[in-house]
């Protein structure tokens, strides 16, 4: 009895899983799949957000990104020296270069908001206008995901 009550439960998340899972975007000849952001502690001012981006044109640019959610934000990349995990701003943006797709993603490149307004909480979506060199603007909701879990 019990059982079969925790798996109809199982069943019921898995299906209203799906949409959250197929959230994607398009302009132009760029997709944007699972845009993802991580949940932060109370009083820190800065977040991370992931995304994968597919081009299916000639190569293009991620020139900046908007977000109400903060003060600024900036796109980084991320770097391990030895122990030490440093991160800098990519002031020319990222390139993605012509059919192929690159992933932002923790340890790599990602963008940052800084001067969080609010705390962001897990199941959160925080909009986030994305501004490409040929493709132009795109607006996508990044979804919060809760501390510590990676996806
Ligand atoms: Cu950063």
């Amino acid at each position: 009895m019990l059982k079969s009550a925790s798996r109809a439960v199982a069943l019921i998340l898995a299906l209203t899983a799906l949409p959250a899972a197929a959230h994607s975007y398009k302009a132009g000849d760029i997709s944007i799949d699972h845009p993802w952001s991580r949940a932060t502690p109370k009083g820190v001012p800065t977040g991370a957000g992931y995304l994968s981006i597919e081009n299916k044109g000639a190569a293009d640019r991620l020139v900046s990104a908007e977000c109400a959610c903060s003060s600024m934000t900036e796109i980084h990349m991320m770097k391990r020296d030895g122990d030490v995990i440093q991160m800098h701003e990519l002031p020319d943006g990222l390139v993605i270069p012509a059919n192929d797709s690159y992933e932002l993603q923790p340890g790599g490149a990602h963008l940052m908001f800084i001067g969080l307004k609010q705390q962001l909480k897990a199941n959160d979506e925080i909009k986030v206008r994305l501004v490409f060199e040929n493709a132009g603007p795109l607006d996508v909701a990044f979804k919060v995901s809760p501390l510590r879990k990676r996806k």
